[in-house]
């Protein structure tokens, strides 16, 4: 089983940090803190293929899980982010099952999915050394959907029943602008839309993650048992310590 499904099997909540910085400095910086995972994101981000190696390079001596997301969920992303040695995908935008269905497909190759093989040439294998890599690299993968729609909610049963499907994902502000309410996450029927699918999540015996909108979201996301929860973005903490620094000197 991967390291981070049996993470997420556990007790205790997993706290995360976004990496929309696309830098390699700062994801080796905020892996030091002691996250139990790192968002490497490739949907918002200014990121390539050459600076998400980067930062998953910079994090791997770290006990920090390097989540990626990807841009979307279609099979040629997903095959370049597993062959540079992601092992968690977080997928944006999962709004059916059989979408579901084929992002799993794009993890395995055949004859269990679809995936594309490069074994000796790829980062994933150890670049070949690696030699049960093909045979095995299904079990290392942990897949991710987000529900962020008013029709991901919708077929949210069907979604979570996915085989494959290792946990959800909830992303307010996809949600809350697919429901009429873009910028206000906290409009009491997004609240409510959120605490209806963690619902249908628990009820499939999957995961459920989620984006924290401040520490006491967070703490309250916790105690509700979401498993894994965003609790802030790299750019967010830059952004208001370079502003807190200044406002302290400049009277
Ligand atoms: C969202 O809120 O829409 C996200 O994708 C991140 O949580
Ligand atoms: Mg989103």
């Amino acid at each position: 089983m991967s390291r981070f499904k049996q993470a997420l099997a556990g007790t205790e909540p997993l706290f995360g940090l976004w990496q929309a910085l696309a830098n390699s400095y700062t994801a080796e910086i905020c892996a030091r803190a002691g996250f139990d995972w790192l968002l490497i994101d490739g949907e918002h981000s200014p990121n390539t293929a050459q600076t998400l190696l980067a930062q998953l390079q910079a994090v791997a001596p770290f006990a920090v899980e390097a989540i990626a997301r990807v841009p979307l969920g279609e099979p040629v992303a997903i095959k370049q982010y597993l062959d540079i040695g992601f092992l968690t995908l977080l997928v944006p935008m999962v709004d059916s099952a059989s979408h579901a269905q084929a992002i799993v497909s794009a993890t395995r190759f055949p004859p269990l999915g679809s995936r594309g093989v490069a074994s000796a040439t790829s980062r994933a294998s150890g670049f070949g050394a690696d030699t049960a890599y093909l045979a095995k690299a299904h079990e290392r993968v942990t897949v991710i959907g987000q529900i962020e729609s008013v029709t991901a909610l919708e077929q949210i049963d069907s979604i979570a029943a996915v085989d494959g499907i290792d946990a959800l994902f909830i992303g307010p502000a996809d949600l809350a602008a697919s429901m009429g309410h873009l910028g206000n996450p906290l409009h009491p029927d997004v609240q409510a839309a959120i605490a209806h699918a963690k619902t249908r999540i628990d009820a499939a015996g999957k995961p459920a993650g989620i984006f924290a909108l401040s520490p006491e979201d967070a703490r309250s996301r916790a105690a509700e048992g979401f498993r894994f929860i965003s609790i802030g973005t790299d750019i967010g903490l830059l952004a208001k310590g370079s502003q807190a620094l200044l406002a302290l000197v400049r009277t």
